[in-house]
C-alpha cells in the first residue's frame, strides 16, 4: 500500500503561523509537526512508500522528509496557487499506479487507531464520524445503504461528518483517477477531487469507516490548531495497560508496545512467576528480572507486577483508559479473563484494544529454545526448591517412561475463570517403574535400569523430578546414587526408613518388613548430604512408622531425628483410607518445625483436595501410581477385545487416534 499525502496548498487561513513554513510543518506538541507525525504513524503501521504532492514549499517539505524511513516520491504542482489538489493528484497519477492507496490531506491529524482501522478495511473506505455534529464548511459524506454516495461541503441530508482520510483498493482508485483526468482535461482544476469521485460512487464501493470520537481532524485555522494540540496532550496523558508473561522479548512484543504507545502512556504488568508457571512453563527469568527487562524498553513509562492471571487488581488500581492485547485471547483459554477485563474497564469507560496476534515460526523457535534450557540439569534440579518456596504446595505425578513423562509435562486443564492447572513435577515411582518392567516392587530393578527410566523421561520433558530411591541401599552405595541423580538433574530423592527385603508400603503389615534403626538411617542421610555437590539437591526422609503400625510417637521422633541428620524434607506415609493420622502427624510436626517441607502420597486417603493439604502445611503432594493404574487395565481390555473378536475393529473405540499420538510427540528439528 502506498500513501498519498496532499501538501500543495498554502495554508492561508493559518495567518502568521504559515508565513515561514508550510502548514504541514506546524508544530503540534510532543516535538512533532503534522507531517512528521503522519510519517511516523505510516512507518509504524508498516507503510513503506509515500507520494507527497507539493507546491510553493516544495524544498522545505523535501528537507522535512529526510530520514523519515519511508521511500518518498515528491510530485510538484507548479500551478498550486491557481489549482486545487485535483490537479496535484492528476500530476501524481503515474506514481500512484499499481497499488492500493492510502490518501490523506497534509493537514490531517489522527489517532493511530483510526489509521489502523482504515488500513485494515477490506473495501475502499473514508473516515467519518457518527458522533460529531455536521460541520458547516467541511466535508460531509452522504450515506445510503451503508455506502458513500456523495462527498461535499453542501450536502446535509443523510450525511455524516467526513475527514479526508481514505483507503482505496487499486481498481477503485484507478476509476477515481480516470474521472480526475476527465475533469482536468476539460480544464476543471479548481474544484475538489471529490467532485470527480462523486461521479464514480455508483461503481466504487466506498464505505464509511466510523472513527466516532477518536481524533481525526484537519487543521485549517489557529483555533483548530489549539484544539488539536489540547486533544493530543490529553491522549499523551491517557494510561494504557498491557500484561506480559514472556521472558524472551522479540519483535512482535516491541511492535505491540509501540502501537500501545500511540494510545497513551504505557504501563506494563509483569505476570508473577507463580501465575506464569500455572498456565505455561516455569519462567526462565524471575518476575523481578522480567520487570527490569521491560523497564529498558523505549515507550514504557511504568512496570508493575501482576500477581494473578486476572487483570482485575491492577486495573482497579490504575483505572487505565485502554488495555491492549493480541486478539488470540478472544478464543483461547483466556476468554474468561478477557471478558472480565471488558467488564472491569466498563466501570470507568475504559476500552479494550486488540491487535492481530502474530504467529511467527521464528518466535516459536525461541520458545523451543527456552524450553530446552529448562531441561538442562542445573536449571531443572533447582526448580523444585524454587517451586516449593514460590507456591507453598507443589504437585507431582507419576511417570515411568518417556510417554508418561510427556503426559505429565503437557497435560493442562483450563478453569472457568481463565486460570489453568498442571502438574509441577514428576515422581519416578519404584512401584510403577518395576511394574512397567513386569517385576515386583522389591528393589529388584537395579539402579542402572532405574537411571535408564530417568534418562528416557529427562530427554523429553522439562519439569523437575522426584526420584523414589526405595531404601537407598547401603550408605556406601547411597552416596553414589546421590551423585548420579544430582548429575542428571533430578531434584529430590526420597528414601524410606526400611531395611532388608523391602516390600511395597501399601502391603503394610500383611508382609514381613523391617524398619531401619534411627541411628542407621540418620547415618545414611548424613552420608548422602555429605556426598552431594550442589545446594539444590534434596534428600527426603520417608517415615514408615504409620505403615508398619509403630505409632505416631515413633513417626514424630524419627521425623525430628532425620531433619537433625540433614534431611531436606520429610515424607509421611499411611495406607489408611482416612487421612486423620496424616493430619495429626502434620499438625504435631508443624507445631515444632514450620519450615521443613512435608511430602504426602495420598493414594488411599485420596479424598483430600490439594487446597486442604496446603492449608494444613503440606508442601508436596505426590500422585504416585495413577497413570500406571489407568493405563494397564486399558491395555488389558484392548487385548481381550481383539482376542474375543479375532480382529481389531471392535477395539477401535478404546484407542487414542494415531494423529493424537503423533501430536503428543513432536519431532525436534
Ligand atoms: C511408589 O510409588 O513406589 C511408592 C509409593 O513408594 S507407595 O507405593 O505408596 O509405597
Ligand atoms: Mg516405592
Amino acid at each position: 500500500m502506498k500513501a498519498l499525502i496532499l501538501n500543495s496548498g498554502t495554508g492561508s487561513r493559518m495567518g502568521d503561523i504559515t508565513k515561514t513554513h508550510p502548514k504541514c510543518m506546524t508544530e503540534i506538541g510532543g516535538g512533532e509537526t503534522i507531517l512528521s507525525r503522519q510519517l511516523r504513524q505510516l512507518a509504524e503501521a508498516g507503510v513503506q512508500e509515500a507520494v507527497i504532492t507539493t507546491g510553493e514549499w516544495d524544498q522545505k517539505i523535501r528537507e522535512a522528509c529526510e530520514g523519515c524511513g519511508l521511500k518518498v516520491t515528491f510530485v510538484l504542482n507548479p500551478r498550486a496557487r491557481e489549482t486545487n489538489y485535483i490537479y496535484s493528484m492528476y500530476l501524481a497519477r503515474e506514481a500512484l499506479k499499481g497499488s492500493d492507496i492510502l490518501l490523506m490531506h497534509g493537514d490531517l491529524v489522527f489517532e493511530s487507531r483510526v489509521l489502523d482501522d482504515v488500513m485494515a478495511s477490506p473495501v475502499s473506505c473514508m473516515a467519518v464520524s457518527s458522533t460529531l455534529p455536521l460541520p458547516e464548511k467541511d466535508f460531509k459524506a452522504v450515506i445510503k445503504d451503508g455506502r458513500i454516495r456523495e462527498i461535499g461541503i453542501n450536502c446535509f441530508e443523510s450525511a455524516l461528518a467526513a475527514q479526508p482520510l481514505y483507503r482505496f483498493l487499486e481498481a477503485d482508485f484507478a476509476l477515481w483517477m480516470e474521472s480526475i483526468a476527465e475533469f482536468v482535461e476539460q480544464g476543471e482544476v479548481k474544484c475538489y477531487a471529490e467532485n470527480a469521485l462523486n461521479r464514480k460512487t455508483g461503481d466504487i464501493l466506498l464505505c464509511p469507516l466510523d472513527a466516532g470520537d477518536k481524533l481525526c481532524s484537519e487543521i485549517d485555522t489557529p483555533e483548530d490548531l489549539n484544539r488539536v494540540r489540547g486533544v493530543l496532550e490529553e491522549i499523551r496523558r491517557r494510561v494504557v495497560y498491557m500484561c506480559f508473561s514472556t521472558d524472551v522479548l522479540h519483535a512482535a512484543h516491541l511492535r505491540l508496545i509501540q502501537r500501545a504507545e500511540q494510545l497513551g502512556q504505557v504501563v506494563i504488568g509483569i505476570l508473577s512467576d507463580e501465575a506464569v508457571a500455572s498456565y505455561k512453563r516455569f519462567p526462565l527469568l524471575t518476575c523481578r528480572e522480567r520487570m527490569q527487562m521491560f523497564r529498558q524498553v523505549a515507550g514504557v513509562s511504568r512496570v508493575m507486577e501482576q500477581k494473578t492471571l486476572s487483570y482485575r487488581e491492577n486495573l482497579e488500581k490504575l483505572r487505565p483508559d485502554f488495555v491492549v492485547h493480541g486478539d488470540n485471547w478472544k478464543t483461547d483459554f483466556q476468554k474468561p479473563i478477557r471478558e472480565e477485563v471488558v467488564r472491569v474497564l466498563s466501570g470507568w469507560g475504559g476500552e479494550l484494544v486488540e491487535y492481530p496476534y502474530t504467529r511467527d515460526s521464528r518466535f516459536s523457535a525461541l520458545e523451543g529454545r527456552a524450553r530446552s534450557e529448562l531441561a538442562l540439569p542445573d536449571s531443572r534440579r533447582s526448580r523444585l526448591r524454587n517451586l516449593i518456596s514460590m507456591k507453598g504446595l507443589v504437585t507431582a505425578m507419576e511417570a515411568h517412561s518417556g510417554i508418561t513423562g510427556l503426559i505429565v509435562e503437557n497435560t493442562v486443564v483450563y478453569e472457568e475463570n481463565g486460570g489453568a492447572h498442571q502438574f509441577d513435577a514428576m515422581w519416578i515411582s519404584s512401584l510403577c517403574d518395576s511394574t512397567a518392567k513386569g517385576k515386583p516392587d522389591i528393589e529388584l530393578v537395579d539402579m542402572s535400569s532405574r537411571f535408564r527410566t530417568i534418562d528416557d523421561i529427562l530427554e523429553v520433558t522439562t519439569k523437575p523430578i522426584i526420584f523414589d530411591g526405595d531404601t537407598g541401599g547401603l550408605p556406601e552405595h547411597f552416596v553414589y546414587t546421590v551423585r548420579s541423580l544430582e548429575r542428571m538433574g533430578v531434584s529430590m530423592v526420597i528414601i524410606e526408613d526400611k531395611t532388608g527385603l523391602k516390600k511395597n508400603s501399601l502391603f503394610g503389615t500383611e508382609v514381613q518388613q523391617t524398619q531401619d534403626s534411627i541411628e542407621h538411617f540418620c547415618e545414611k542421610i548424613r552420608a548422602g548430604k555429605k556426598a552431594q555437590k550442589t545446594r539444590d539437591f534434596m534428600i527426603c526422609a520417608r517415615i514408615e512408622s504409620l505403615i508398619l503400625e509403630a505409632g505416631m510417637e515413633d513417626a514424630l521422633t524419627r521425623a525430628f531425628a532425620f531433619t537433625q541428620a540433614g534431611a531436606d524434607a520429610i515424607m509421611i506415609h499411611s495406607r489408611r483410607r482416612e487421612p486423620d493420622e496424616i493430619f495429626t502427624f502434620v499438625e504435631r510436626f508443624r507445631a515444632q518445625d514450620a519450615v521443613t517441607p512435608l511430602v504426602v502420597v495420598p493414594t488411599s486417603f485420596n479424598q483430600v483436595r490439594e487446597e486442604e493439604w496446603r492449608k494444613r502445611g503440606v508442601n508436596v503432594v505426590i500422585y504416585a501410581n495413577q497413570l500406571t493404574r489407568a493405563g494397564f487395565p486399558a491395555m488389558q481390555k484392548a487385548a481381550e477385545t481383539i482376542l474375543r473378536n479375532h480382529r481389531g475393529l471392535e477395539c477401535d473405540d478404546l484407542l487414542m487416534p494415531i494423529r493424537d499420538i503423533i501430536r503428543l510427540i513432536p519431532e525436534e528439528n
